[in-house]
């Protein structure tokens, strides 16, 4: 296995029991406002330093880019992790949420996890040697359409960000395809299209540290990632699409003129 990929592993295994336990005992959780609509707990910011301090521990030089800390050191291999994806969820009690590991050397990202703890969930990828869930090799749905698709998105909760685009886009495309689901964690969204349990995913608004890990495990399953327009997805984009190849081609001739 790729040695970087082993290292995000075990760290997500360890945050993933620490998250999972504090889940299960809520009376120790502490919530915050960062933000409208953004939420961030004492758990969160535990989470990340056991990933920190695991990743530290085999690479003590490596940078680290994380949701709740920040930038930390320089080298040509950045870890970027985001602690728990879905915390919304998490402080709520809904059992849908995840760990996001990713590991970049010179702006690529070469080994990604994705981690759900209640499920027992271990999305992973190395780059050039496909995706697995657990030990089991993950490809994308073979639906060739939008008739018969189900999309994964998330809404624009963010403050400031363009409700009307966004419902311009859900206007075009929810009468083309079965439903869409809107479940709180873009990284198990992203997950769940390179497992085939959903045909593709879009949303505006996410960060780097959402989508650095998902991305890398769609594209090794077989699965096209863009903006929502069809260009180059980087970690700066401000949209992402995410599809096996046929849904994704249909969706981009969907929105073409929005
Ligand atoms: P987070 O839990 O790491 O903050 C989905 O829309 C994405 O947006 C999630 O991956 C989630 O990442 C983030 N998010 C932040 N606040 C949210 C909210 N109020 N509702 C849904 N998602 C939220
Ligand atoms: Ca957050
Ligand atoms: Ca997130
Ligand atoms: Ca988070």
């Amino acid at each position: 296995m790729n040695a970087y990929k082993t290292i995000a592993v075990r760290a997500a295994n360890r945050a993933g029991d620490f998250i999972a336990k504090a889940f299960a005992n809520r009376d120790r959780i502490i919530a915050q406002s960062k933000g409208t609509n953004d939420f961030v707990s004492n758990i969160d910011e535990q989470a990340e330093q056991l990933i920190i301090d695991t990743i530290h521990k085999s690479y003590p030089d490596h940078a680290i880019f994380a949701e709740e800390s920040g930038h930390q050191g320089k080298s040509d291999v950045e870890w970027v992790i985001d602690p728990i994806d879905g915390t919304t969820n998490f402080l709520r009690g809904i059992p849908h949420f995840c760990v996001s590991i990713a590991v970049r050397q010179k702006g690529k990202t070469v080994a990604a996890v994705v981690f759900d703890p209640l499920q027992d969930e271990m999305f992973s990828a190395a780059k050039g040697s496909g995706a697995q869930l657990n030990n089991t090799r993950l490809r994308v749905s073979a639906s060739k359409k939008l008739d018969g698709a189900i999309l994964a998105t998330g809404f624009p909760f963010r403050e400031g960000q363009d409700l009307e685009k966004y419902l311009e886009y859900f206007h075009a495309l929810y009468p083309q395809c079965i439903d869409m689901r809107r479940a709180g964690s873009a990284a198990l969204d992203l997950a769940y299209v390179a497992a085939g349990r959903m045909d593709g995913f879009w949303e505006f608004g996410l960060s780097d540290w959402d989508t650095a890990a998902g991305v890398l495990i769609v594209k090794e399953a077989g699965g096209m990632v863009s903006d929502i327009k069809g260009n180059q997805y980087t970690g700066d984009s401000s949209s992402i699409l995410a599809a096996n190849p046929g849904v994704f081609k249909h969706f981009l001739q969907t929105v073409k003129n929005i």
